[in-house]
């Protein structure tokens, strides 16, 4: 039995914010939790002061299963993006005390490596055509095997996934959400055009990734895949709204481009049907939304039985944390797509400072005990939180779209 004496809370905005879950046990291990829920990071602060760390004190930090069922059934009130994200922040920490107190990296608490390293995709993006194409040549140069391409549409300011020239991007980037225009038909033109000169210019040698972002209605989606069946792609994204799974199946009825789905998702029940029917070819969620490693792993088993494959969600609004928790879970599955990586701030890496490491387009969560990332509370002192929110969009008429 080792007892957790203390459950705390930090919010911290190196470069964009995040929420951290600091566990320690009466042995003095510590474990660290994301708990970061992009622009309702707040509410999740809240949910674990308020809710959940005072039920945390006095519990065996070894009852993992039996704390996530506790956290999970116990509140009644399940599922939701709020309630999964701090179970997930508890689920995570007691893994790393679990490694830390046995000596191990999690991956090999979870079976063991089913591989040498976890294939990785960066984000490639342009203001047009020629600056994703020089995008793209910059991270193949860096070794990546993988690349999501997304470059602007014309007719629509502010793209999905294009950071103003220069910067990294953010999309939560003020206290207001931006409002953007969107235009599925330009969109539609556009993005073959896009992919085409990426494979035109590199070939075929690399993984070639687009996010559509939940854009598009179900037969539109199936027009885009068409359109996208020359260049190959290793997947579509997030081709339509996620939460309606058997529009799916009409997009499957259309194409042969292979669909990624789930970084929205916050539990088996909202992949089941996609899962179970094969509507989907990768499942995405991100295990700091969908209840930690504990919940993710089941979700995966479950994928793993129907032959979809994994490609958790990696964004820069993820902290270290998170990403090194997903890496365990990816190195032991033998389920495997692929990992989403784009690296984080260096502000961001003043505060977390993770043992996972990047070769050869290949990342490896490393070998030490628990996560291997730690959590420097001093630097996190130094960077205050700043309410920023994800943009809303809007279509040419004015009526809210999917952003
Ligand atoms: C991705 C995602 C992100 C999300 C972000 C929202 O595929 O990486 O679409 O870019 O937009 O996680 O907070
Ligand atoms: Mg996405």
């Amino acid at each position: 039995m080792s007892k957790i004496v203390d459950a705390k809370v930090i919010v911290t905005g190196p470069g964009r914010n995040y929420v951290t879950l600091k566990l320690t046990t009466a042995d003095g291990v510590v474990g660290w939790g994301d708990a970061t829920l992009n622009g309702r990071e707040l509410a999740v602060a809240s949910y674990l002061r308020d809710h959940v760390c005072p039920l945390l004190l006095g519990r065996d930090a070894n009852r993992i299963e039996d704390t996530w069922q506790y956290l999970y059934k116990g509140a009644y009130w399940r599922r939701g993006p709020v309630t999964m994200t701090s179970i997930a922040a508890v689920d995570i920490a007691l893994w790393d005390i679990l490694g830390k107190v046995a000596g191990l990296p999690v991956y090999q608490l979870l079976g063991g490596a089913a591989r040498d390293g976890v294939l990785a995709y960066c984000h490639a993006t342009g203001e047009d055509i020629p600056a994703l194409l020089d995008d793209v040549a910059a991270h193949l140069d860096e070794g990546y095997l993988a690349v999501r391409a997304q470059a602007s549409v014309p007719g629509v300011d502010k793209a999905y996934g294009v950071p103003p020239k220069g910067q990294f991007y953010e999309p939560a980037s003020s206290a207001v959400p931006e409002e953007s225009r969107w235009d599925t038909e330009s969109y539609l033109r556009h993005a073959p055009e896009v992919l085409g000169a990426v494979r035109e210019r590199f070939g075929f040698g690399f993984h070639l990734l687009h996010d559509v972002h939940h854009r598009l209605t179900p037969i539109e989606a199936g027009r885009l895949g068409r359109d996208l069946e020359p260049h190959r792609m290793f997947w579509m994204e997030d081709p339509t709204p996620a939460e309606d799974q058997s529009a799916f199946r009409r997009i499957r009825e259309h194409t042969t481009t292979p669909i990624a789905v789930g970084e929205v998702f916050n539990s088996i029940w909202d992949c089941q049907q996609l899962i179970t029917e094969r509507l989907i070819d990768y499942i995405r969620a991100s295990v700091s939304h969908a209840g930690g490693i504990t919940h993710l792993r089941r979700i995966f088993s479950l994928a793993e039985l129907y032959g979809v494959r994994t490609g958790s969600h990696g964004a820069g609004d993820l902290s270290p944390v998170s990403l090194a928790a997903a890496l365990h879970v990816d190195l032991a599955v033998p389920n495997l797509g692929i990992q989403e990586y784009m690296g984080h701030t260096p502000e961001t890496a003043e505060v977390f400072r993770p043992s996972y490491s990047l070769d050869s387009g290949y990342l490896h969560p490393g070998e030490a005990p628990g996560l291997g990332v730690e959590v420097d509370e001093e630097a996190a002192a130094k960077f205050p939180y700043n309410p920023r929110y994800l943009p809303v969009n809007r279509r040419r008429d004015g009526a809210i779209h999917d952003w």
